[in-house]
């Protein structure tokens, strides 16, 4: 039996051609007579799903057939309802060792297109690549083979049970911890559906920073709701899980991960959850970290607490995700202790056990170097952790679009097996008895009407996932597509501006900020603005931004190189050396590793101290030149994207000055140099100023806002 959905003459048909008890009707419950043809004005919300235009302006919708009936394959009809860049196209489940549980293969002959996948939900995944192609690529359907880079595409919510969001720049979390209402269905929904038009297939729900709470059995149940209505959209939910939750939730005396009752009580849960939610993906954790417990309190190591937990998952297909972002002063310098915790575990957790690995070595700076976790550890599967909230880099108040940064850690050579150790190879590649692959990304998402805080910020959940699925596409192409969904009536002329103020902005961000290595010399607790001399009475050193630019009347930046803390050897071989040396150290990394003097000449013949003002003076620069390129493009973009935008480039440009003249009258009086350009403001006055972005309505203003409340 072939029954298939046709657009033509909005009926279903059912032929006769091959029967199984398997292939059922699909009973669609619309026609295309529901769909209205007026392009709708711009909706946030709507995300990048602005319009399906040219099926919109099309009567030659395809015929979609469809030889089965599950959820997911009634989304991939519906999806497809507006298709028109072919005649027919068929969607068929077939066995295709080569294309794995979520690859697809797009096929042509003649006008008609032929889908073949393992699953419904890859079949899903191609839907919508079709109906990416037909809006970005626009003519006919472009044939492939699609397998993702990664088996777990995977958002973490840093999302506390109380609503709150951890590094949230859009509002309150999107999870209700209640029976799902109808409104609450409806944006879980939503977000489903964007997360699988990129390929984003698991998301864990809660703040690694998390409660014991989140494994009571009502949180389960709600977990289990969530999952039911995530599942038809081809994600799976894990949790992060606090090491502790035996002693809170079941009164055990202690958490030891060698203690039969604490192993016990860890597989009896995980025996409750897969009870309810059988495709439950996992546990994400975070312990021994900033105050969290784990199994060092009990003179256990890593490897013992995460091997309990893999134990208890095993029989169910789990993964625990163990975070390697620890930091507990075991050596002076803080760059150096995940190495130096994890390295000597390598080999000795499960296989069920992956480390989640920040990209850099301390903590989501504009830019690091990469983790020289990566390169050395050998035998334990490995993750990368990105962030895609901007907790380093504007809030949702500043243009930065991320890919540029993260695909400059997953091309980074580690060196580990010699050249071309990328550790998008490294973790994409699985060790022996290894099921799974993972990268991970912090979500910026909330219950904010357009989910991101700022509608620009949407290309970054749009990225992570693009860039998860296909580690080789390109930061340029990833924002062409975002651009042409997002807007879809804009010139070629005009898109082209919008794509270089993306693919230049974290760049900027980098130059108004944290120039030539520089790193952490934020203002304490919020992470939003500048302040390099911040220092909070009794606090630990490694939270104050001396610890790491060590200023002085000699110069500038951390001392990692063979007279310091020696972190250059935790690289493998060419980069120890390149790295060790100051005169081959690359110029972004350079404050990062030495301490260089005032007048320092850099390869290009610019003292440190000049080229330190070039920097900041062309972050600044750059946020100018934004706001011009964005007006530029006016009108060709919807009055309200143009609007909410330009009000953040304003945000953004005030906010560099801010960085621009505290950085550099603060370094100034260490370098006794002249700063070429002009500052506006009082270095006094800036340091005896603390901008309160404790609560989520002052960070949307910046330091915009926090002028005008003080004036
Ligand atoms: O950078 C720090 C953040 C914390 C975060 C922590 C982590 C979730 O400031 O807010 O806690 O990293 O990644 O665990």
């Amino acid at each position: 039996m072939d029954t298939s959905f046709s657009n033509h003459n909005m009926k279903l048909h059912i032929s006769s051609a091959i029967c199984s008890p398997l292939m059922l009707a699909v009973a669609l419950g619309f026609s295309s007579c529901d769909r209205q043809s007026p392009v709708s004005p711009f909706d946030a919300h709507s995300l990048w799903f602005q319009q399906h235009k040219a099926g919109l302006h099309s009567d030659n919708k395809a015929h979609v057939i469809i030889n089965d009936s599950t959820p997911t394959l009634r989304i991939v009809a519906d999806e497809m309802k507006d298709f028109s860049i072919a005649d027919a196209v068929s969607f068929n489940i077939v066995s295709d060792e080569k294309l794995g549980h979520d690859g697809y293969d797009i096929s042509l002959s003649g006008s008609t297109v032929t889908v073949s996948a393992n699953s419904d939900v890859a079949l899903l995944y191609a839907a919508f690549d079709l109906l990416r192609q037909q809006h970005v690529e626009v003519g006919s359907v472009r044939t492939h083979s699609s397998v993702p880079s990664y088996d777990f595409r995977m958002l973490n919510h840093w999302d506390n049970l109380d609503g709150t969001v951890e590094r949230g720049y859009a509002g309150h979390s999107i999870w209700q911890w209640r029976t799902p209402t109808p409104e609450d269905i409806k944006i879980y929904t939503e977000y489903a559906r964007a997360n699988a038009s990129v390929g984003i297939n698991t998301v864990v729900l809660n703040n690694v920073n998390a409660s014991p709470e989140m494994l009571s059995a009502e949180h389960i149940k709600i977990v289990a709701q969530i999952a039911d209505i995530l599942r038809p959209y081809g994600i799976r939910v894990l949790v992060s899980v606090n090491f502790s939750s035996p002693m809170v939730l079941a009164g055990l005396p202690d958490a030891d991960p060698l203690r039969d009752s604490v192993r016990q009580w860890w597989k009896d849960k995980a025996d409750e959850i897969y009870s309810l939610i059988p495709d439950f993906a996992g546990f994400l954790v975070k312990a021994n970290s900033e105050g969290l417990p784990g199994p060092l309190d009990y003179h256990r190591s890593h490897s013992d607490g995460a091997n309990m937990l893999a134990e208890a998952l095993k029989p169910h297909g789990g993964i625990v995700l163990w975070r390697a972002f620890v930091y507990s002063p075991s050596d002076a310098d803080r760059a150096k202790q995940a190495y130096l915790e994890f390295q000597p575990l390598d080999g000795q957790f499960l296989d069920n056990v992956i480390i989640q690995i920040k990209n850099g070595p301390i903590d989501f700076q504009p830019r690091e170097p990469f983790s020289p976790l990566f390169g050395a550890l050998k035998k334990t599967q490995m993750a990368a952790e990105l962030q895609i909230t901007q907790e380093y880099t504007g809030a949702a108040n500043h243009l930065c679009y991320l890919p540029t940064m993260w695909l400059e850690t997953l091309n980074a050579d580690t060196y580990r097996d010699g050249q071309g150790s990328t550790i998008a190879r490294l973790t994409q590649d699985k060790l022996p008895g290894v099921k799974v692959s993972a990268i991970a990304g912090v979500a910026n998402i909330g219950n904010d009407d357009n989910w991101c805080g700022n509608h620009i910020a949407q290309s970054n959940w749009y990225a992570f996932g693009r860039m998860a699925w296909d580690t080789n596409l390109t930061a340029d192409s990833i924002a062409t597509e975002w651009i042409r969904q997002t807007m879809p009536d804009i010139p070629r002329h005009a898109e082209s501006t919008v794509r270089d103020m993306l693919i230049e902005s974290r760049e900027a961000v980098v130059d108004y900020m944290m120039p030539l290595g520089l790193h952490h010399i934020f203002a304490w607790g919020h992470h939003y603005g500048p302040e390099p001399w911040c220092a909070v009475p009794g606090a630990r050193p490694d939270w104050m931004p001396t610890y790491y630019h060590c200023a002085d009347s000699v110069g500038l930046g951390s001392r990692r190189d063979l007279n310091g803390s020696k972190a250059v050897l935790q690289y493998n071989a060419p980069l120890s050396d390149l790295y060790a040396d100051v005169n081959t150290c690359p110029d972004e990394y350079l404050l990062w590793f030495h301490h260089v003097n005032w007048d320092f000449r850099m390869k290009n013949g610019r003292t440190l101290w000049d080229e330190l003002c070039v920097r900041y003076d062309h972050g600044l620069a750059m946020t100018v030149h934004f706001l011009a390129s964005w007006n530029r493009v006016q009108s060709y973009v919807d009055a309200n994207l143009w609007n909410d935008v330009q009000h953040k480039l304003e945000i953004q440009h005030d906010d560099a000055r801010w960085w621009h003249d505290g950085c550099l009258l603060y370094f100034q009086q260490f370098s006794k140099m002249p700063i070429p350009q002009k500052t506006i403001y009082n270095l006094d006055d800036m340091m005896k100023f603390h901008i309160n972005i404790t609560n989520y309505e002052n960070a949307k203003q910046g330091y915009r806002g926090e002028k005008l409340v003080k004036e």
